[in-house]
């Protein structure tokens, strides 16, 4: 009977009952601190990887050694397997496990990932490598693929942070990244060399949190805008550009000065991951104490993308 009771308690306290249907209550996890969420779609299943949050109270800073990865079917239910990455794995690197992302390319996994160099002032950008999206992952070049001398361009040393990697339907990957400066280069096909030359881009009020996709014909480039920060998007018919600012995608993530967000595709929906400072467990959340929410995105028909509506409920099981 203690099984079954503590089963019903689990599944209760990871869904919210609306009018009698079952939804993901937002924040999807309220036991671990989560943000910049990156999702992936492989193999008919959700990964959702995201820093992990670790600040005592909000009256600090970014407290981030690691990052963690999670797992579903139905955008609801999560699996988790833990911190599978962290600052440690990069003998280069000293600090600051901030935003990353996963991409998969010929069977192999590629998280980059945003460090403080240890040599090098400034933030930086590192690569890991696995055969499994759930890892083990480990540093696959030994160096920083970005360094903040690479781009001498602004006089900040937060420039090179947030990589969002993007592999096209001709197969040429590129990444994406910056704070202030939006940047992207193209990727060797061994997916852990820069192929070329570094490109700015033209973005209105740019911060940081480039994400890119394509649903469709088109590709979208949603980013942070202003601080505190909103989401922004611009669209283009081709990942080189010439991008069309389209306006705001969401508006202040609440109690949270970041937003970060991550749009995918999945059994036939689309999704807007993003964190907030939300959570109500004590010392509650904020800034620096942050949790990813997921709620549904909705195109137009000619491609433009509705504003997102944030949700307490957050989304129904995808089936
Ligand atoms: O998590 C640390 C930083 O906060 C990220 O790199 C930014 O995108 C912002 O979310």
């Amino acid at each position: 009977m203690k099984t079954i009771y503590s089963r019903l308690a689990i599944f209760l306290s990871s869904t919210l009952f609306v009018n009698g249907s079952v939804f993901a209550d937002n924040p999807i996890f309220t036991d671990v601190l989560t943000a910049d969420p990156a999702a992936m779609v492989y193999d008919g299943t959700v990964y959702l990887y995201t820093g992990h949050d670790e600040a005592k109270d909000n009256n600090v800073f970014y407290d981030m050694h690691d990052w963690l990865v999670f797992s579903s079917t139905d955008m609801v239910n999560w699996k988790r397997y833990g911190a599978k990455l962290s600052v440690k794995d990069f003998k280069w690197a000293k600090s600051d496990a901030w935003a990353g992302h996963v991409v998969e390319h010929k069977g192999k996994f590629y998280w980059y990932v945003t460090v403080r160099h240890a040599t090098i002032n400034g933030f930086a950008i590192g690569v890991a490598v696995a055969d499994s999206p759930t890892g083990p992952f480990h540093d696959a070049r030994g160096s920083a693929l970005i360094s903040n001398d690479m781009t001498t361009d602004t006089e900040i040393d937060w420039d090179d942070l947030d990589p969002a990697a993007f592999i096209d339907d001709d197969g040429q990957a590129y990444l994406f990244w910056g704070n202030t400066r939006p940047r992207y280069a193209k990727l060797k096909d061994n997916m852990v060399d820069l192929d070329g030359e570094i490109h700015s881009l033209d973005l209105p009020n740019f911060t940081e949190a480039l994400w890119v996709h394509k649903h469709g014909k088109y590709y979208y480039l949603s980013y942070a805008t202003g601080f505190p920060e909103k989401t922004a998007y611009a669209m283009s018919k081709s990942i080189t550009g010439p991008w069309e600012y389209k306006g705001i995608l969401n508006e202040l993530a609440g109690n949270s000065n970041t937003n970060h967000q991550s749009i995918i595709d999945y059994k036939g929906k689309s999704y807007f991951i993003y964190h907030n400072g939300g959570t109500q467990t004590p010392p509650h959340g904020g800034s620096f104490r942050r949790s990813v929410c997921i709620d549904e995105l909705f195109y137009n028909k000619d491609g433009t993308i509705k504003r997102i509506i944030m949700t307490s409920e957050g989304v129904k099981p995808a089936r």
